[in-house]
């Protein structure tokens, strides 16, 4: 019989047979005779393992790739191995001679692990630096352009206020940009006759509902939803028939309404000054200049120095020294009767800024249109 690896018995003729790539190393005839059955030859086994670890050796130190040195690991020391099926030979030596090829065994089996992890640990090497010389980085390519998007102005100064009088206690409210007459003009104590319900100065959706002119109605439903004492900002797009270069169609707002018991202007003022000192900067004077609004009563409008030439006069205040920011006033008592709340009992403030003019002070611009071009080279610079 012949395998072409490895050592196999033959019991019909009674042979072991050691056989190792295709050249039989050796053949040893096995006596019958119970007293001489454990006589294999001693030096026949010795020597076929001595063959096997010269040619395992051999192969392994000149494995040339971790694939295939792994199977010769399965060809010698894997249990169907050529070393092992001869070790199955051991058994058949008598018992003084079994320790002492055991022993050699083992010494052959550690030997051929230490070469195989050494040309394992080479192989492994190797096979990392073609990798890496194959795949080399080339750190000097330019990276993939990635278009970064960035918060328009209009959001900046919106976070920017909504976070300064956050630190006093106020939070956000939303509403709807449709809104009904009711909640846009009559709940606020605008008359019917009210110039400001004019088609030509508001846009209608039909005769009942509205694209709400200012967010106003935001603070209406607030007021009728939620218990006082409030403090609420209501931030967001409003619409008005209007369309030159320091007016726009679809502009943004951001009211303040604070709702409490014995509410003053002196409360009003107070929070006005804080968040022009924040907004703009410390050492800006205020201002507040008696006006009219229906929805509060007594109504300011609400200046401060100009914080471009700091109240010595340029373009933006029109060499005034003086810039117009907003409006403000205590919450006229019938609209608070109008949203469910006792005049006797609460009191309000509220206040309206601009956003976009807001900006055009802060930032400089000179011109509203610049806010809804999308121009990158304007848009780029915040
Ligand atoms: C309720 C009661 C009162 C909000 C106020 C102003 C004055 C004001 C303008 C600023 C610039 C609008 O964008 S702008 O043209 N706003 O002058 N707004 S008092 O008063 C309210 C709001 C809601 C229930």
């Amino acid at each position: 019989m012949k395998c072409r690896v490895g050592a196999a018995v033959d019991t019909f003729h009674n042979l072991v047979v050691l056989v190792f790539t295709d050249k039989i190393i050796h053949n040893t005839r096995m006596s019958n005779d119970k007293n001489d059955n454990k006589n294999a030859d001693k030096s026949a086994i010795v020597q076929s393992a001595q063959d096997i670890e010269a040619q395992a050796a051999a192969e392994i130190t000149k494995a040339p790739s971790s694939r295939e040195l792994y199977d010769l690991k399965t060809k010698y020391l894997g249990k169907q191995g050529s070393l092992s099926l001869l070790m199955r030979e051991l058994g058949k030596l008598g018992s003084a001679d079994r320790p002492g090829v055991g022993q050699l065994f083992n010494d052959i089996k550690k030997r051929l692990e230490v070469a195989y992890a050494q040309r394992e640990n080479e192989l492994k090497a190797s096979e990392i630096n073609a990798a890496i010389a194959r795949e080399r980085l080339d750190l000097t390519l330019p990276g993939p352009h990635l278009d970064l998007g960035a918060a328009h102005p209009v959001s900046i100064v919106i976070r920017e206020i909504v976070e300064i009088l956050g630190r006093i206690g106020y939070s956000v409210r939303q509403g709807p940009l449709i809104e009904t007459d009711r909640n846009n003009f009559t709940a606020l104590n605008i008359p019917e006759d009210h110039p400001s319900r004019d088609l030509q100065d508001t846009f209608y959706i039909d005769d009942r509902h509205v694209l709400r002119t200012h967010t106003s109605p935001v603070q209406v439903r607030t007021m009728e939803n939620e218990k006082p004492p409030r403090r609420v900002l209501a931030p967001g797009s409003v619409f008005r028939c209007d369309s030159d270069a320091s007016h726009a169609p679809h502009f943004h707002q951001i009211e303040g309404l604070l709702i409490d018991r014995k509410v003053s202007m002196a409360d009003l003022r107070g929070t006005i000054s804080y968040f022009v000192d924040e907004f703009f900067g410390p050492g800006l004077k205020k201002r507040f200049r008696p006006s009219f609004f229906p929805f509060t009563e007594p109504s300011a409008e609400v200046d401060c120095s100009c914080p471009i030439c700091r109240g010595n006069g340029c373009r933006l205040c029109k060499q005034s020294g003086w810039i117009e920011i907003g409006g403000s006033g205590l919450v006229n008592p019938k609209v608070l009767a109008n949203c469910g709340l006792d005049p006797e009992e609460w009191q309000g403030f509220a206040f309206g800024f601009g956003i976009e003019r807001m900006a055009i002070i802060k930032y400089a611009i000179d011109d509203i249109r610049l806010f809804s071009e999308n121009d990158l080279r304007f848009l780029r610079q915040f």
